[in-house]
Formats: structure tokens, C-alpha cells, sequence
């Protein structure tokens, strides 16, 4: 029986890409020598395309391959893709959910203490030898200990992130569009009236239109100056330039960044601030974890291979059929 025919844009994960080999015919864009030409011959069969954050498939491309059913991206967020599009064609849109929750809740949890206490300036203290000749690390001006915290997205990365902080007994509110039953934190409808409960705020929504620039100035001055920052969500959710100038000047103490704006470029004015911990989006980035997402993404393609109802299809495109 022949394959069914997939479209890769980007490269994917070797086990990843093994598995697809089996299942389907793959067509490899950054290897075609006269993409244009090779597409054009193919696109009456592709039904597939495999992808991973932050490669965007164009809407020019998607719209030459008149049998495409189903795109399956690698990553939870799936902002990168075109989802109007894919929704109005009835493109199945997958992602990997779930799978990832815990590591990301864990980096989180990493990434706010280092920013609290300093720690990765600790550690370079100690390597540039300033230990031994300067003595001991300054101690940090800030604590968990005396703060209270506020999720922005209590979704499944959200709640992971809250159940490990409840170990820490520090009070716990939460922001989101709806109030969520069962959830025993405070609920804050608007996420400035959050930030001018909590002096430190964990950033974890979906990035995308709906979430840009939720946090900007008004709410950086309404964190104040104890004020702590923790993104893990997508850049676009935090307006960049005002969160470098509150940084800066001291509307808001610290912030913790797993995530930007045009990644993987960062402005100058950003690496240079002593006050900013950044990552370099690394908050999944485990080969256990990885693996998990990827077989996620290969187990969706399965699916549609077999006739089968898709597991993982993202909310705007619901499974109605092949
Ligand atoms: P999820 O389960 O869908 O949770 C998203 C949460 O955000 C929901 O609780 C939702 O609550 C809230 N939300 C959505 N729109 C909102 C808005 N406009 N204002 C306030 N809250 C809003 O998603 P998840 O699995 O937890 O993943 C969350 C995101 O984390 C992903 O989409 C991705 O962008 C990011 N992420 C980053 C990394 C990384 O490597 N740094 C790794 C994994 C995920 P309501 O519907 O009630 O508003
Ligand atoms: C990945 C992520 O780093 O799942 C997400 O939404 O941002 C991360 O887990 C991303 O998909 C890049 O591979």
C-alpha cells in the first residue's frame, strides 16, 4: 500500500524523523533543490506536514496542497502556526500537551529562585575566583521567603507550577479569563489588580493575539518595586521595551526570562541588565522531555495514518472526520 505523503519544513528530531520515514513519504523543503518546481510536482499528494515551534508554515505554501488534513507541531504552544487559516480549511492542527507540564514547572520553579537569590551571579562569582580573593557572595537582597506570587495562566503548566510552589507555603493568587472551579488560590479577573496583590508574578499563558502585550508598563508599575517577573509563556506576552525600562529604572526589582521577543535575538539593552536572569528557552529542553513531545507529534501523524481520530487537536480545530 502506498504512503501517504508529508511535508517537513524544518528538521525535526532524529527519532522523530525515523519513525515518519516508516509511516510516510516524506519531503524534506530545506533539501529540495528548486523548492518551487519539486512542491508543485507533489502537492496534489501531500495530506501531511510535521513541524516544530518557531517555524511558520506560510499560508502560500499550506494553500498548494489541496488534500492537507492534518498539521502536526512539536510544542504545546502553537501560536507559531496559522491557525485562522487551518481552522477555516478544517486542517487538523495538533500539539503536544501534557507531556511536558512537569519539566516546564520545574525549570519555572529553577528560574524563580535563581532570580530571587541571585544565583546564577553567584556562580559566576565563584568562577571569576572573586570567592577567594573577595570573600563571600553578597548576600541577595531579595527572598521567597517574605512574597507572595501570582499565576498569570493557571492552565496545565499553571497548576503544576502552583502545586510545586504550595511547598514553599507562600500565598498564591491566580489570573485568567475565567474563575476555575475547585482551585483554592485567590482569583484576580484582570491581570493588574494580580500585580497589585503580588509582588512577584509568573507569566504562563499561550502566546499569540489574544495574550500580546498583556503585561506593559501600567502593570510593571503596579507590581512595584519588590516586583519579579517570570516569563515561560512566549515573548509576545510581555510588551519588551517596557519591561527593559522597568528593569532598568526600578519600577519592578527582577525578572526571569525563558522567553523573548525574535528569538533567539536579544537587544543589547536586555543582555546587559544585571538584574535580568534569561535563558535561553530552554524550559522542555530535556532529551526525556523531548522525546515525550516527539512521540507525541509522530502518534498524532500515526493516527490519521490509520483512519483514526487524531489525540491531541488543538481547541480552534476540532476532529470531525478525515
Ligand atoms: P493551557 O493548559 O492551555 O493553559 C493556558 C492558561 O492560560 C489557561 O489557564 C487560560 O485560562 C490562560 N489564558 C489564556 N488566555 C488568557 C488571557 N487572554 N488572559 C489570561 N489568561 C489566559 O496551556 P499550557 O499547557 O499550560 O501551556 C501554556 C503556554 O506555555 C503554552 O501555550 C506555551 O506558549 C508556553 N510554554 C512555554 C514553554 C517554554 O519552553 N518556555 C514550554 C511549554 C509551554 P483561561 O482560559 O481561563 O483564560
Ligand atoms: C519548546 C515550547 O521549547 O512547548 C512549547 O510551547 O515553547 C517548548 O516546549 C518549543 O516547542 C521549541 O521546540
Amino acid at each position: 500500500m502506498p504512503r501517504p505523503h508529508l511535508l517537513m519544513p524544518i528538521a525535526m528530531s532524529p527519532k522523530v524523523e525515523q519513525q515518519l520515514d516508516e509511516l510516510f513519504a516524506v519531503t524534506r523543503l530545506w533539501q529540495l533543490q528548486n523548492p518551487d518546481q519539486e512542491l508543485a510536482a507533489l502537492a496534489d499528494k501531500i495530506e501531511a506536514i510535521a513541524t516544530t515551534f518557531p517555524y511558520r508554515t506560510s499560508r502560500e505554501l499550506m494553500a498548494q496542497l489541496p488534500k492537507l488534513k492534518i498539521v502536526s507541531s512539536f510544542g504545546v504552544g502553537y501560536d507559531h502556526n496559522d491557525v485562522p487559516w487551518l481552522a477555516d480549511k478544517g486542517v487538523i492542527l495538533t500539539n503536544t500537551p501534557d507531556v511536558l507540564s512537569d519539566e516546564v514547572a520545574d525549570t519555572t520553579i529553577a528560574l524563580l529562585l535563581m532570580t530571587i537569590r541571585e544565583l546564577g551571579r553567584a556562580e559566576r562569582y565563584l568562577r571569576a575566583g572573586e570567592w577567594e580573593a573577595s570573600g563571600p557572595y553578597p548576600l541577595s537582597a531579595a527572598s521567597l521567603q517574605d512574597r507572595s506570587i501570582g499565576i498569570l495562566g493557571l492552565g496545565r503548566i499553571g497548576k503544576a507550577i502552583g502545586t510545586r510552589l504550595e511547598g514553599f507555603g507562600r500565598p498564591i493568587a491566580y489570573c485568567g479569563r475565567t474563575r476555575q472551579e475547585g482551585i483554592a488560590y485567590d482569583y484576580y479577573k484582570s491581570v493588574e489588580a494580580l500585580a497589585e496583590t503580588v509582588d512577584t508574578l509568573i507569566v504562563i499563558t499561550p502566546g499569540g493575539a489574544q495574550t500580546h502585550h498583556l503585561i506593559n508598563a501600567q502593570v510593571l508599575k503596579a507590581l512595584g518595586p519588590r516586583g519579579i517577573v517570570i516569563n515561560v509563556a512566549r515573548g509576545s506576552v510581555i510588551d519588551q521595551d517596557a519591561l527593559i525600562a522597568a528593569l532598568r529604572d526600578g519600577t519592578i526589582y527582577a525578572a526571569g526570562l525563558d522567553v523573548f521577543d525574535n528569538e533567539p535575538h536579544l537587544p543589547a539593552e536586555l543582555l546587559a541588565l544585571p538584574n535580568a536572569v534569561l535563558l535561553p528557552h530552554v524550559a522542555s529542553a530535556s532529551h526525556y522531555t523531548r522525546d515525550l513531545m516527539g512521540q507525541l507529534v509522530v502518534d498524532n501523524l500515526k493516527a490519521f495514518a490509520a483512519g483514526a481520530p487524531p489525540l491531541t487537536p488543538v481547541r480552534e480545530t476540532p476532529f470531525a472526520g478525515w
